[in-house]
């Protein structure tokens, strides 16, 4: 024991020393058990007592070990990639896996909390919730749906709030905050410090508006990898419909062209605040966000068949979902504005084009890391607004979220031209002219690549993204905290990119491609209710679907173009060389 222990108490920190009698050569070992009660824990009044009998009642460090490795083992059986053939991407997958499941877990499940940005390892953002989970919840959705369900109820019992957003910006439905905390209030902040300068600005970052689309997005995630039609019926539509409701008062019809237009909004691009000399924040007809509203109000009417008669009829009624909105929701989903110019590209918003070109190899050169190209065109006197540059992929998000097929569709349905080469056009205009300051530009830029069979630009990308934390690419942030948006975009990619697999409304699709050295990927799903154990070489598909004893079903799996209808129990390895 000890000779002599200390504890010390100061306002933000507790600690103990101890001073014990040490021989040369010898070693010794220090034994700390930790219990920790707080308040909101279920049946705990007195967290202090609670922990203090807890701690009394505990065990050494070997004997808490075991069922700490057992929780693990468990965690890793559902989570797990195993990667043959590329030895830093096994390595750092699983350190991402690691990382979001330390932020969100089965614990998650009990208590009211959303997925910080950046996880529970720092103060960075003050904890708060932003949109990054669109690159995350995909983890949940298909290897632990519980936590995907808490994450968003997280954001259901925030409605209220929310509804109360839209109605003090004058909208109808419910505008979810940009920056997300306890209470569901807009918790961004109104100045920004530009350590470039020292000099405090504007901040107008709370008016990114497709965060509260970014729910939907996730409510539909979360339906269609898991057709959970309890959480629908009573919970997820009321926030689906909600939101659609949000985004068709978002959107201001014009005689002029017989279009829908959205102003006075920011897309991810955080570089654009307002327009040039404009005193009034916002620009207008942001194609991402424009293009995000027709999907959610297509989405929203689709749940609204789903729902059995009489909980459509119920949140009809709630909320206000008369033949008058839905007909004007039918109406945006034909005529919302886009502005495409004569090459196929995608302008990120009405003006974009007009900018003036930065030069980027002179700012490159006299900056070296050019990433916040903001903070150094402030710190010049100049502004961001001027010029044709994003901090991070916007327009591309599009073709990162949705379905090649999809986002054809969304946009012919608006009477525009989309063509094969349309999305090489907007990768090249783009990816020439994005500083990449966030971190979830480059998923964004990896997945694009990759679906253009750009394979080395794809690596590159991959390699970057891998980095991103374990070497703190982004120049000192990680220290501060990790990032859990490009965690997880880093395992989408996996999954959806190289493994090829993504969950379409009726059937599961898989065209891998894998990447160099890749030669063996191994995982399962949980998809809607069942389990697939998947592996995957460069020249076959192993599939085996857990079952019970007596179960019989089959699920339609798309491979390489061709429809499989694979039955439970049964292995089977399907060849991806054969025609
Ligand atoms: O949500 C992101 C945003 O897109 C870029 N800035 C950081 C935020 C939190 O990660």
């Amino acid at each position: 024991r000890p000779s002599r222990e200390i504890l010390t108490k100061e306002r933000k920190k507790i600690f103990q020393e101890f001073r014990i009698q040490v021989q040369k050569k010898k070693s010794y070992t220090i034994e700390k058990v930790v219990s920790i009660f707080t308040s909101k824990d279920a049946g705990v009044k007195d967290p202090l007592s609670h922990a203090v009998s807890s701690i009394k009642k505990a065990q050494g460090f070997d004997a808490l070990l075991g069922p700490h490795t057992m929780t693990w083992a468990a965690l890793w059986g559902r989570f797990d990639i195993e990667i043959k053939g590329d030895l830093f991407s096994q390595a750092i997958l699983r350190f991402h896996i690691f990382h979001i499941i330390q932020t969100a877990s089965p614990h998650s499940t009990k208590i009211d909390a959303g997925l910080p940005a950046r996880g529970l390892h720092g103060e960075p953002y003050r904890g708060h919730i932003f949109w990054d989970n669109v690159f995350v919840m995909h983890l949940f959705d298909l290897h632990y749906p519980e936590i995907s369900r808490s994450l968003l109820m997280y954001r259901y019992r925030r409605l209220p709030r929310a509804r109360k957003y839209a109605k003090e910006n004058k909208y109808r439905g419910a505008m979810f905050p940009w920056q997300s905390a306890s209470t569901g209030e807009e918790e961004t902040q109104e100045i920004h410090l530009n350590p470039k300068s020292g000099k405090w600005g504007m901040d107008n970052s709370r008016i990114q508006r497709h965060i509260s689309f970014a729910i939907a997005y996730n409510v539909w995630q979360y339906w269609q990898k898991t057709r959970d039609l309890k959480f629908l019926r009573h919970y997820g539509a009321e926030m689906l419909l909600s939101i659609a409701k949000f985004g068709a008062s978002l959107v201001k019809y014009s005689r002029r062209d017989n279009r829908y237009h959205t102003e006075g909004i920011m897309g991810p691009d955080e570089f654009h605040e307002k327009y040039p000399g404009s005193p009034k924040p916002g620009i207008k007809d942001n194609s991402y966000t424009n293009l995000f509203i027709v999907w959610t109000l297509l989405k929203a009417e689709k749940a609204l068949e789903i729902l059995p008669k009489r909980d459509r009829a119920r949140l009809e009624r709630a909320l206000g979902l008369d033949k008058e909105e839905l007909d004007l929701w039918r109406d945006i989903t034909f005529k919302m504005n886009l502005i495409i110019n004569d090459d196929g590209v995608i302008s990120q918003f009405d003006g974009f084009f007009d900018l003036r070109e930065l030069d980027w190899s002179a700012y490159q050169k006299k900056y070296d890391n050019i990433k916040r190209l903001d903070r150094i065109l402030k710190s010049e006197g100049k502004s961001p607004d001027h010029y044709k540059l994003a901090k991070q992929a916007d327009v591309l998000m599009i073709f990162y979220l949705f379905p090649l097929h999809e986002v054809e569709n969304l946009i012919s349905r608006l009477g525009y031209r989309f063509t094969k080469d349309t999305l090489k056009k907007n990768y090249d205009y783009y990816s020439a002219r994005t500083s990449h300051g966030s971190s979830l530009s480059k998923v964004v830029h990896c997945y694009i690549s990759h679906l253009l069979g750009m394979r080395e630009e794809s690596r590159g990308w991959f390699i970057n993204i891998l980095k991103s934390d374990i070497h703190d690419t982004q120049g000192g942030t990680t220290r501060e905290s990790i990032h859990v948006g490009v965690m997880g975009g880093s395992i989408d990619i996996a999954f959806r990119a190289f493994a090829g697999v993504e969950i379409l409304d009726d059937r599961v699709k898989i065209n891998p491609a894998l990447p160099w050295s890749w030669e063996n990927v191994k995982f399962k799903i949980f998809y809607r209710k069942h389990w697939i154990y998947l592996s995957i070489t460069k020249n076959t598909i192993t599939i085996f679907i857990q079952g019970r004893a007596k179960s019989t079903f089959a699920i339609p799996i798309e491979i390489r173009d061709k429809l499989y209808h694979i039955d439970v129990k049964k292995k089977w390895k399907i060849s991806l060389t054969q025609k």
